[in-house]
């Protein structure tokens, strides 16, 4: 198995990257930069386009979130099983993406007033998610295994019930998905621990 090492910022874009190790099971390092060792400039001056995450895998060094999901995905064999599969897999992510960016976008407001208006538009932005799982029998997004779409799925969802608990309950077939995705033992073990607890995405004013 890889050796990765991935230094980031404890939460942000990077925790689907972990997610996806996690659930992998790969043996990896990270380094987690806090803020005061950030605005100290060397390393932001260090990287490439000035941000993190940053990751290494022997000596190849990437940065961008997503290059590194797909890095990671190649190697763990989690991008489909031909280029048909990859092809799908690489249009739900970036439907999938859409919502991150908004979600994201509400993440960083400092009231409260577009929670209303963003809660609004989930059952149009998840609709299609239900509509692919109902009809996959695969159970997963694409095919009949794990790829790299579904931890995008996967941490959404997770987020998603944080800042509206009932948001799921229109969408059965997204509830036994993210039952069943969070009952795969690496994953549930890793929902279930404190490290993922500690990096609460949807701070508490939000939720
Ligand atoms: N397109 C980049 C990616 O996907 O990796 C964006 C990276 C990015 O926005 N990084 C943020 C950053 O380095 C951290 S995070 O929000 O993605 O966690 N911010 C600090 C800075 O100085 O820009």
């Amino acid at each position: 198995c890889s050796y990765f090492s991935c230094s980031y910022f404890s939460v942000g874009r990077a925790e689907v990257i972990r997610l996806m190790l996690k659930d992998q099971g790969a043996d990896f390092d990270e380094k987690v930069v806090t803020m005061e060792m950030w605005k100290e400039g060397t390393l932001k001056a260090s990287c490439l386009f000035g941000q993190l995450p940053m990751f290494q895998d022997g000596d190849l060094t990437l940065y961008q979130t997503n290059a590194i999901r797909r890095h990671l995905a190649r190697k763990l064999g989690v991008y489909g099983k031909d280029q048909r599969e990859a092809a799908l897999i690489d249009m739900m992510d970036e439907a999938l993406q859409d919502i991150l960016n908004k979600f994201i976008k509400l993440m960083f407001e400092k009231d409260d007033t577009g929670k209303e208006g963003y809660l609004k538009g989930l059952p149009k932005d998840f609709m299609p998610f239900e509509k692919t799982l109902s009809s996959n029998e695969g159970g997963f997004l694409v095919g009949n295994k794990i790829s790299l779409a579904d931890y995008a799925l996967v941490l959404l969802l997770i987020h998603h019930e944080v800042l509206s608990p009932t948001f799921l309950d229109a969408f059965p077939s997204l509830q036994d998905y993210l039952k069943r995705m969070c009952a795969r033992p690496n994953l549930q073990a890793y929902h279930q621990s404190d490290e993922f607890k500690s990096r609460p995405i949807v701070p508490e004013k939000k939720a």
